[in-house]
């Protein structure tokens, strides 16, 4: 139900990322409207949205396309226009092609594009006056991240009483790859508008921290920066967690364990269900993965007639090049491997290339016997705390990259390097055979810690301290 019209009232506390937390629905009559998409950001936030008089600014996803700011579920949404230019410039280009590969340790090489850096700066303009124009005045306004990392700065020299928050979603990668980037000091800058910086890990708090001493020579004490305009600035980790109830509630339904069943049934019951489930990106580990389960069936050390890999990915950012190349490599690889040892009706690897809704998801994660999960270089990882949510019982087994965010909670999973593909698949066969008690307390404690960090908690844990910081009472180490 989209309504049209101005917003009348100034928001108190205004959320601000790339994307806009709905998507759009085309119905048969010509007639469209927007849905709220499932993400775990918007779900978390929807009660501070409410209490306060809340707003969300972000691209609506068409380029293109100016739209008046309007209401959707009771949120209020500002829509910020990109042209089809800024899309492949600012989103593609500078975002997704120069930071995303240099914050995830330059597994692919980044691109240093000039006119790519100079939309990144329009953009973040427009979204910084956009969120000044919303918000008012001494509002919270939190910002979300890589895309936007400028934002913080340019929204304080115009709203110097805003308290501003920045949360970044990614690796924040050491200081030897960080200052590769020919704009390495107006990012640094741009973030330290915040009155509160946030990272998923301590080790990225810490990688900040450093860069601002070395490249703006500012002091710092502890986790506090002494910014040059006088403000202190906090960079702390907050590291990000799902919705856990409501992610189990999901798996226990009548309708979940239905569907579970079907998949395994349709799989021909294998004994051993191993499970991957991933955005289709270069930083999430696939070939390594997949090349492991297919040298394990090579070698006889899995039974193809026992066991059997689901791997999902979600189409990802299919107009950068290097998508475009992985796409293609996975298709080969998982095609050899299946032409090499599956047989007739039993392919060992079920590949799709698709994204589900969230019960389908529920229901795979339900069925999955083994997690795989092995990215190179990862924010946090997700997935592996959904499937930690979704067990029923203390069953089940996670492994788990050592360079996924999740692995620093996440401690009694089968944790393995990827690059040694070796150790993988020992892993993966040490996971599979378990005996069913080691399984059981690894897999309590590991989902004592999801429902005991949820994102509520995380949510909660950062407005805190980021009240704290503006109200000025932290605890400043002395000077
Ligand atoms: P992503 O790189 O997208 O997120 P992740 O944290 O795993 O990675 O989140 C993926 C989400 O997409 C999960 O909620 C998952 O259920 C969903 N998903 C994946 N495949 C799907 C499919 N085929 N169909 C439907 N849904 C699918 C970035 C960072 C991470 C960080 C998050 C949150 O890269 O490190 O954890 O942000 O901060």
């Amino acid at each position: 139900k989209a309504e049209g019209g101005r917003p009348t009232r100034k928001a108190n506390f205004v959320v601000v990322a790339n994307r806009l937390p709905v998507d759009r629905v085309e119905h048969p009559d010509g007639t469209t409207t927007w849905r709220t998409s499932p993400g775990g950001l918007v779900t978390a936030l929807e009660p501070v949205m409410h209490s306060h008089h809340g707003a969300w600014v972000g691209w609506h996803g068409a380029p293109d396309e100016v739209l008046d700011p309007f209401e959707n579920d009771d949120l209020e949404l500002v829509p910020v226009p990109l042209s089809e230019a800024e899309v492949a410039d600012y989103y593609e280009g500078f975002s997704n092609a120069t930071l995303w590969p240099l914050y995830h340790d330059v597994v692919a090489p980044p691109e240093f594009r000039r006119e790519w850096w100079d939309a990144y700066v329009r953009v973040n303009q427009r979204f910084a006056d956009r969120t000044a124009a919303v918000a008012d005045q001494g509002a919270v306004v939190w910002v979300q991240d890589y895309q936007l990392q400028l934002v913080p700065q340019m929204l304080r020299e115009q709203r110097p009483d805003l308290r501003i928050g920045f949360f970044l979603h990614i690796p924040f990668p050491p200081t030897e790859l960080y200052i590769q980037l020919p704009w390495r000091d107006q990012i640094l800058r741009g973030l330290l508008g915040a009155d509160l910086v946030g990272f998923q890990l301590g080790g990225g708090a810490q990688n900040f921290l450093r860069l601002v001493r070395q490249r703006l020579h500012l002091d710092t004490r502890r986790e506090f920066v002494h910014a040059s305009d006088g403000r202190t600035v906090m960079a702390r980790a907050y590291p990000i967690s799902i919705a856990a109830q409501s992610m189990h509630d999901l798996a226990s339904s009548e309708a979940t364990a239905h569907r579970a069943a079907e998949i395994r049934d349709d799989l021909g019951n294998p004994k051993t269900l191993f499970l991957g489930v991933d955005r289709l990106d270069y930083t999430k580990g696939l070939p390594e993965r997949i090349q492991a389960f297919g040298e394990l069936i090579a070698e006889g050390k899995i039974d193809p007639d026992e066991a059997a890999l689901v791997q999902v990915a979600t189409p990802s950012r299919e107009r950068v090049e290097q998508y475009r190349h992985l796409r293609d490599d996975i298709d080969r690889q998982v095609g050899r491997i299946n032409s090499e040892v599956g047989r007739i009706g039993r392919p060992p690897i079920t590949y799709l290339h698709a994204s589900y809704p969230r019960e389908e998801m529920a229901a795979l994660y339900r069925a999955a016997d083994v997690m795989i999960v092995t990215p190179l270089r990862d924010g946090m990882n997700l997935v592996a705390k959904e499937y930690v949510a979704c067990r029923q019982a203390d069953d089940g087994a996670l492994v788990l990259s050592e360079f996924a965010g999740a692995a620093r909670e996440l401690r009694q999973a089968y944790l393995i390097n990827p690059h040694d593909i070796d150790g993988l698949k020992e892993t993966m066969v040490e996971a599979m055979n378990a005996p069913a008690r080691v399984k059981a307390r690894r897999m309590r404690l590991l989902r004592r810690q999801v429902f005991e960090h949820d994102i509520d908690h995380w949510a909660r844990d950062f407005l805190d301290d980021l009240d704290r910081v503006t109200a000025d009472q932290m605890d400043w180490p002395a000077r």
